[in-house]
């Protein structure tokens, strides 16, 4: 299947919600703020969030006015929506950005429990491993044996090199054993996974900073990528997860996925516009070609078709 296709499929629950609202707010009907105030309900059901839909409705409000003749076309207006929808989520649009001066891009992936750092490290090696270059996985979340046997196991499938320690070590030293022998091995990307859980928040931010900090030390530069995996089935918390992460290690790029296992599917609107951090990547399903660039007007497309 392609993947727009695939896009298709993994957003078909967000887009029959929000498509079906749409359409019988916008039926038969010309843009008024009686109207506007109906599709303020639906935005903000479908986890748009409160700033980013009143910004939608003002931007309509701005059109209806600068267009009138159009304004009673339930065609037209949802037009118009889209193109607001990809103004806001373009700026958002970002990349993973490989170095070319030889040395290893280091990316180090964070995330709660269970929002998808292992199966997107995993997906996301497979795709470098396709394009024919060479990639360290660090087994930094030592809080869990099962984790480290899972990152083994795509490891070996993918034709990564794992470098591990023993359950309960320090992250920080096991991700410093990564970076050290992608350097000493001339490898080309370092993928670091990292704990989401430990005894108490606070630990867990602390040692993600530490992490940061001892594979600094050994580059002797910023880490390139600091990504954030969020889990879209868990809609507005995202916003509030995201902050907190970027406040232990300034984000570079996040990853939303399962955007497949939900109807919130349109907190990726307040994402791009509130947290100002790339969206490099989203992931409707569980197999390596469910993850992809994001790009905003595929994304819109596929949302509003
Ligand atoms: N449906 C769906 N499942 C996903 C996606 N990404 C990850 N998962 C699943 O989410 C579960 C937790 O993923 P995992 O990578 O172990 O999370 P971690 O605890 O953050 O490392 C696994 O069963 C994954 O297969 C996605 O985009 N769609
Ligand atoms: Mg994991």
């Amino acid at each position: 299947m392609k993947w727009l296709e695939r896009l298709k499929q993994g957003l078909k629950k967000t887009h029959d919600r929000l498509k079906e609202q749409i359409t019988s707010v916008l039926q038969g009907r010309k843009l008024d703020e009686e109207l506007l105030e109906e599709l303020e309900e639906v935005l903000i059901g479908a986890d748009l969030g409160v700033d980013t839909t009143l910004e939608i409705l003002d931007r309509l409000r701005e059109r209806a006015r600068n267009e009138r003749a159009q304004a009673e076309d339930a065609e037209v207006v949802l037009g118009w929506l889209k193109e607001i929808l990809i103004e806001i989520l373009e700026p958002a649009e970002g990349s993973l950005a490989l170095r070319a001066d030889g040395q290893p891009t280091v990316i180090l992936v964070l995330g709660v429990n269970g929002s998808g750092k292992t199966t997107s490290i995993a997906k996301i090696a497979q795709r470098l491993r396709e394009q024919g270059r060479s990639v360290v996985l660090a087994a930094g979340d030592t809080f869990r044996a099962a984790a480290i046997e899972q990152l083994e196991i795509w490891a070996e499938r993918v034709g990564a090199k794992l470098i591990k320690h023993r359950p309960g070590a320090d992250p920080g030293a096991v991700a410093y054993d990564a970076v050290d022998h992608a350097l000493k091995h001339d490898q080309d990307v370092v993928l670091i996974d990292t704990a989401g859980r430990l005894h108490t928040k606070y630990n867990l931010m602390e040692e993600l900073k530490k992490i940061k900090r001892v594979v600094e030390k050994r580059l002797g530069r910023e880490i390139d990528e600091r990504l954030l995996v969020l889990d879209a089935t868990v809609g507005q918390n995202a916003l509030a997860q995201a902050k907190t992460f970027h406040e232990a290690v300034p984000l570079t790029g996040l990853v939303i996925t399962k955007l497949d296992g939900t109807a919130k599917g349109g907190v990726v609107l307040p994402i791009a516009k509130e947290l100002q951090i790339p969206i490099q990547f989203i992931g409707v399903g569980e197999t390596a070609e469910d993850l992809r660039e994001f790009k905003a007007r595929e994304f819109v497309e596929a949302l509003l078709e």
